[in-house]
C-alpha cells in the first residue's frame, strides 16, 4: 500500500493565492468500499485507474475518460515510475532546484524565486514511450499498457531557458540533464534525461508546477516537472530537483542504452531483428483512436453510426483526420477545437456504410504531413505505436 505523506508548507509554492487548488481527500478517504480490481483507487489524488503494478506504480487511463473531454483530468492522468523509491511527501519550503555543472553560476532555486520567473502555459500530450505496447505482435517484454498510458493536460510553469539564464549556461555546453528526487537501487543509474542544449534553450521546454489549473499530484510529479512538449514523456522528468549543463555526451543508462529506437523509418524493424542502429527515442508521431465505440459496431442498415474520437499530431498539430472503408480512399472528420499543435483534438463523423461486414481505418496526419503506419510497427521495446486503427462494423 502506498501511503501519502502530507505536503508541508505549500504557501511556499503559492498557489493558494494563484487559484490552484490542492486535492483535499486523504488516501484513507479514498480507500475501501471501491469497486474491485483493476480499477484502482488506493492511490491519493487517483480515482479509477487500471493498476498495472504497484511498486514503482503504473496506473493506466481507463480509455473511456478520452471520451469525455480531450483534457484528462489529473486525478484520471496515468502514472509511471520506474523506481520504487518515490518522493511521496516533498516539503515545498525545504525544496531546492540545483542546475550545476557547465554554468557560470550554480544555483539552488527555492520555489518562490522560480515562481517570480515569468509564466507560460502549454497544452501537451504526456505519452509513453510504451503506450499501447500490449497491442504489439509479436508480444514485447514491458508494461503491457493498452492506450491509456497517455494524457493531454494544460500545464502551467516557467521556461526552462529562463532557469537555465539564472545559471548561466557555459560555452561549450552540449546537453542538459534532468533528475528528480526518486532514487535507483543500490548499483543502478539514476533516472534521468538530457536533451540537447539547443533544444533546452529552445523557449517552448518548460518546469511546470500545475497541471489543468491545480498542482501537480504527487504521482505526476509534485511539485516540478519538464515539460517537453512534442516529445514522449521519458524526457518529462518528475519531481525535478536537479539540472545539470553537461560538457560532453551523456553516458547515463537511461541515454546510452534505454529509451532507444531503431534509425529504421517509423522505429520498425522486422520482428525478432537485433543489431540495428538505435538512436534515443524523441519526437511523438500521429495517432488517433475511437472513444465512441470501444471495439465492434453494430448498425441497423440505413441507420447513421455516429462516431467520436480523438487524435494527436506528435510533434505537430494535427492537420486532419481520416476514415476509409478500403484503406485506399479516405473521406476526412470533423474536427473540434484546436487547443494547439501538442494537445489533443477531438474528431467526429456520421456514416451511413451499407449492409455487410466492412474493416473501417482511422488515420490521423499531422501538419507536417506524418501519418499513420499503415503497416504493424515493431520494435523490441515496444516502442512507439501508431499503427492505423480499425473497427469491424457489422451492418444487418
Ligand atoms: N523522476 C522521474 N520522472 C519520470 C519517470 C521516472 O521514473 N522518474 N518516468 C518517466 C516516464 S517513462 C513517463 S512515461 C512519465 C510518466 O508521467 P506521469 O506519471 O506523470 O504520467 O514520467 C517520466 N518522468
Ligand atoms: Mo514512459
Amino acid at each position: 500500500m502506498v501511503e501519502l505523506g502530507r505536503r508541508t508548507a505549500l504557501g511556499a509554492l503559492g498557489l493558494g493565492g494563484a487559484g490552484l487548488l490542492l486535492p483535499t481527500r486523504s488516501a484513507a478517504a479514498l480507500r475501501g468500499g471501491g469497486p474491485a480490481r483493476p480499477i484502482h483507487a488506493d492511490f491519493a489524488d487517483k480515482r479509477g485507474m487500471l493498476l498495472h503494478r504497484q511498486r514503482a506504480p503504473l496506473l493506466e487511463t481507463p480509455f473511456e475518460v478520452f471520451d469525455k473531454s480531450v483534457f484528462t483530468p489529473n486525478d484520471r492522468f496515468f502514472v509511471r515510475w520506474h523506481y520504487a523509491d518515490i518522493p511521496l511527501d516533498v516539503d515545498a519550503a525545504t525544496f531546492r532546484l540545483t542546475i550545476g555543472g557547465a554554468v557560470r553560476q550554480p544555483r539552488a532555486l527555492s520555489l518562490p524565486e522560480l515562481l517570480r520567473l515569468p509564466r507560460v502555459d502549454v497544452n501537451a500530450v504526456n505519452q509513453c514511450s510504451g503506450n499501447s505496447r500490449a497491442l504489439f505482435s509479436p508480444r514485447v517484454p514491458g508494461a503491457q499498457w493498452g492506450n491509456g498510458a497517455m494524457g493531454n493536460a494544460r500545464w502551467t510553469g516557467v521556461r526552462l531557458k529562463d532557469v537555465l539564464a539564472l545559471a548561466g549556461v557555459a560555452a561549450g555546453a552540449r546537453r542538459v540533464r534532468f533528475a528528480g528526487l526518486d532514487r535507483p537501487p543500490e548499483g543502478a543509474d539514476w533516472f534521468a534525461k538530457s536533451l540537447a542544449i539547443d533544444h533546452a534553450l529552445d523557449g517552448e521546454v518548460m518546469i511546470a508546477f500545475a497541471m489543468n489549473g491545480a498542482a501537480l499530484p504527487v504521482l505526476n510529479g509534485f511539485p516540478l516537472r519538464l515539460v517537453v512538449p512534442g516529445w514522449y514523456s521519458t524526457y518529462w522528468i518528475k519531481a525535478l530537483d536537479q539540472i545539470e549543463v553537461l560538457a560532453g555526451d551523456d553516458a547515463n543508462f537511461w541515454m546510452a542504452k534505454a529509451y532507444r529506437i531503431p534509425t529504421a523509418p517509423g522505429a520498425s524493424v522486422v520482428p525478432g531483428a537485433k543489431d540495428f542502429e538505435t538512436t534515443p527515442i524523441n519526437r511523438m508521431v500521429p495517432r488517433s483512436f475511437f472513444t465512441s465505440h470501444a471495439g465492434d459496431i453494430a448498425a441497423r442498415a440505413g441507420a447513421p453510426i455516429n462516431l467520436r474520437g480523438i487524435a494527436m499530431g506528435g510533434a505537430s498539430g494535427v492537420a486532419r483526420v481520416d476514415l476509409s472503408w478500403d484503406g485506399q480512399n479516405w473521406q476526412p472528420a470533423t474536427l473540434g477545437r484546436d487547443h494547439g499543435q501538442y494537445s489533443l483534438r477531438a474528431w467526429s463523423a456520421q456514416l451511413t456504410p451499407p449492409a455487410g461486414t466492412h474493416v473501417l481505418r482511422l488515420r490521423c496526419t499531422s501538419t507536417s504531413g506524418q501519418t499513420q503506419s499503415a503497416t504493424p510497427v515493431w520494435n523490441p521495446s515496444g516502442y512507439m505505436l501508431n499503427t492505423i486503427e480499425t473497427r469491424r462494423v457489422t451492418v444487418a
